[in-house]
């Protein structure tokens, strides 16, 4: 180390980067003059009108009567980061992103409770601010973001609700509104992808799954659970199993018949190890090569449980030994930048079980993160309805008694 602050560059201001590469830092400072402030000034006129100036005594003229808007973040009604509640569906299509709850947990095994998720993940989403540092995004002046509530499910009866969550994912993704699911156990996996699949005519879709269980055994306690999602989506002919990429996988709670599905099938599984040893960048081209090849787009689920139990105690199925959040949000976000994304899900957020909203916000940021990469590689706002989206819903798509 030198003795002088001024020739370690470690001490130089990040302003002065001596013709160096400029830093993270110094480039998100740079990035962030360049964001504009509309959608924040149309906030605080909005919630002016609506909410009534504040009395005399506040100096901050910007602050309402009664809380509209972002602030104060322990304020007001829960939807996802406060974006507006789309009470009629039947406009989702006017909104960039559509976020929507499946509030299930009858296909869990073990712990319930993520029935919970999607209110758990919406209450911790208010702590957000809807601008990034390192990436330069802030959704609020960049995209259009609705909060559409919840499907309602059939808590007595899987098949009924798998039913009801094709038909409204179907809804939301031939609006071309970018549908981002909040979970609800992986069971949903199976009847969101069909949702999508109804829509997608000749056009296939490639499926990106976090998690550290395989979910590809047929049935699981006699019926269609948390288990088996993959092994239902994959019958469809518009989501193949050659397609499906599996990142995460492992431990002691991956079932042998759904590894006997996985080599069947061959499905393409990366280990914590796989991804630790090859790194992130070669784990990502990976993904993509398989997730993309013939394919038209590519879907994400999103386990929470792929990340280390230790990160994510609210879960119905804990796992240690599973990907640092670093490493997940990294992988994460390299893939959404590279490929062309028509869905999200985030599942197995199970609220009653976890401590001071860990996992709840770990949705939260996957969520968050997902949306900013898809503005930066240009993918939102979107121009046009994607070509792979089908204007007519197809008939059933698969069978299964
Ligand atoms: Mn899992």
């Amino acid at each position: 180390m030198t003795e002088n602050p001024s020739e370690n560059p470690l001490f130089n201001s990040p302003n002065s980067n001596n013709g160096h590469r400029p830093s993270e830092a110094q480039r998100a400072l740079e990035m962030e003059a360049r964001l504009p402030l509309t959608g924040w000034q149309q906030e605080v006129s909005q919630g002016l009108e609506y909410g009534l100036e504040a009395a005399d005594s506040i100096r901050d003229r910007t602050i309402p009567t009664f809380s509209r808007g972002e602030l104060p973040h322990y304020a007001g009604i829960n939807t996802f980061m406060k974006a507006p509640y789309l009470e009629d569906v039947r406009r989702v299509g006017e909104y960039d992103v559509a976020i929507v709850g499946v509030p299930h947990d009858s296909g869990t095994t073990y712990r319930p409770g993520t029935r919970f998720g999607p209110q758990g993940i919406r209450r911790i989403s208010a702590l957000y601010t809807p601008y990034n540092f390192e990436l330069g995004v802030d959704l609020r002046e960049q995209i259009t973001l609705c909060d559409v509530g919840d499907i309602f499910t059939i808590p007595a009866n899987n098949e009924k609700s798998f039913d009801q969550i094709s038909k409204g994912i179907a809804h939301i993704f031939s609006s071309g509104a970018f549908p981002i699911i909040l979970g609800g156990d992986h069971s949903i996996g199976f009847p969101t992808v069909r949702g999508i699949c109804r829509h997608l005519g000749d056009k296939k879709v490639g499926i990106i799954h976090f998690d550290r269980h395989a979910d590809t055994q047929e049935t699981d306690l006699d019926e269609r659970m948390h288990t088996c999602p993959w092994f239902h989506a994959t019958n469809m002919v518009n989501a193949p199993a050659k397609n499906l990429v599996q990142l995460g996988i492992g431990g002691w709670q991956v079932p042998r018949q759904g590894v006997k599905v996985c080599r069947e099938r061959a499905t393409n599984i990366l280990t914590v190890t796989d991804i630790v040893e090859k790194g992130i960048d070669a784990a990502v081209d990976f993904a993509l090569e398989r997730a993309l090849d013939g394919t038209d787009c590519v879907y994400i689920s999103f386990d929470i449980d792929c990340i280390d139990a230790g990160f994510v105690p609210g879960t119905g199925w804990p796992e240690p030994g599973g990907l640092l959040p670093r490493e997940a949000l990294s992988l994460l976000g390299k893939i959404v930048q590279k490929a062309p994304v028509c869905g999200l899900e985030v599942v197995e957020v199970s609220p009653p079980y976890d401590i001071s909203d860990m996992t709840s916000l770990m949705a939260t940021r996957v969520i968050c993160d997902t949306m900013a990469h898809l503005i930066v590689s240009g993918q939102l706002p979107r121009k046009q309805k994607p070509a792979y989206i089908h204007p007519e819903a197809q008939p059933q798509l698969v069978a299964w008694t």
